[in-house]
């Protein structure tokens, strides 16, 4: 059956990833509404080859949606997210606002693809570095489980929008010129005080939370225990800023329930769902940003046994936060709801 996709956030650096994804992939489209604020209303955007006009959203451009993909930020999906279900579309939201939600599934469909079903009219897109790390760890969680997650994080600045690229490009352009460049978005938009990201990282992403983390790695953390669905995984975060447009990495230190061989766990890896196996140091193979860029897969490398903990493992993980980590997870999402409700 055909459908009514609409998007919301179509003209943000997410937005623009899923009307590629969607030119991509599979799901027949009926009718796209392209969806932004009043700024954007009236603009044209490229899709299969034809010019789609943007208009501002209201609830009423969800009329006759059957699925709503969001990208315009927590804000504007707590606005809109009742709106659109209660005009009978499914919503697929790529923000913060519903994903603790009990009645919420989150959801990334290599690892926890079956909680879809139990939608009632929201499912919540994870955040890009958790979606990335669960990718990667779902089939070792399977075979082994854990006790510790350790994660670092060294984000791109796509994270934070179509802006934010922008300000890294002026920075840099800036600093080679030996001028300052703009400072008005890194590391938080909405906050008074910024930092240049050229040449530099920034231990914060996301706001600060009353425990001392930011909420970016308090997302890693709940995120992590709620899409593996064990509350007893000890997850820690700390994520990082970096000057880079398009991929996060992610040091991953894991602590499994029991001994491994170092063997079997490269292929189980090889052979997980979404992951590409990217691990040959003495020939200097592992995954970078710039290479994973424009990719959909999951990459690991670095992959080697802790020098103290006999089940400690140490992974590198990158993938393209605008596509996997957004675009691309919550796509796939529509496609598994287009193919249910077609059986
Ligand atoms: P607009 O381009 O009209 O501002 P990014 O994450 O790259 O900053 O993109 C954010 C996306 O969310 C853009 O498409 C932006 O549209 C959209 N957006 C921001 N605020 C609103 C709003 N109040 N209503 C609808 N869309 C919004
Ligand atoms: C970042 N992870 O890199 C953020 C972007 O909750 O979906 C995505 C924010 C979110 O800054």
């Amino acid at each position: 059956r055909e459908v009514t996709v609409a998007v919301l956030g179509a003209t943000g650096a997410v937005g623009e990833q899923i009307l590629r994804n969607l030119e991509e992939r599979s799901i027949p489209i009926k009718e796209l509404r392209l969806l932004a604020s009043a700024r954007s209303a009236g603009k044209k955007v490229r899709f299969k080859g034809e010019e789609v006009e943007v208009q501002e959203a209201t609830p009423e451009s969800f009329e006759g949606v059957d699925i709503a993909l969001f990208s315009a930020g927590g804000g504007v999906s707590e606005k809109f997210a009742p709106e659109a279900v209660k005009r009978g579309a499914v919503v697929v939201d790529n923000t913060n606002a519903f994903r603790m939600d009990p009645e919420v599934p989150l959801v990334v469909p290599e690892v926890n693809g079956d909680q879809i079903r139990h939608h009632k009219g929201i499912i919540a897109n994870p955040n890009c570095s958790t979606i990335q790390m669960v990718v990667a760890l779902k089939p070792l969680f399977d075979r082994f489980g854990f006790d510790r997650v350790i994660v670092s994080t060294y984000q791109a600045v796509s994270g934070s929008g179509a802006q934010a690229m922008e300000e890294l490009t002026e920075q840099s352009r800036a600093a080679l010129e030996g001028r300052q460049g703009p400072r008005e978005i890194m590391p938080v938009g909405k906050l008074s005080k910024h930092y240049p990201i050229a040449f530099n990282t920034i231990p914060q992403c996301d706001v600060a939370q009353d425990n001392g983390y930011t909420l970016e790695e308090m997302k890693m953390i709940r995120e992590t225990k709620k899409i593996f669905d064990d509350e007893s995984i000890g997850v820690t975060a700390t994520c990082v800023r970096v000057p880079v447009f398009r991929g996060h990495s992610e040091s991953v230190y894991v602590e499994l329930k029991e001994e491994f061989d170092l063997a079997e766990v490269r292929q189980i890896l090889k052979e997980g769902e979404g992951i590409i196996l990217q691990d040959d140091i003495a020939n200097q193979e592992y995954p970078m940003p710039l290479d994973t860029s424009g990719r959909d897969e999951v990459f690991v490398g670095r992959v080697r046994k802790d020098t103290v903990n006999s089940r400690g493992l140490n992974l590198w993980v990158v993938s393209d936060n605008l596509l996997k980590g957004a675009a691309t997870n919550a796509v796939q999402i529509a496609e598994k709801l287009v193919s249910q409700d077609s059986q």
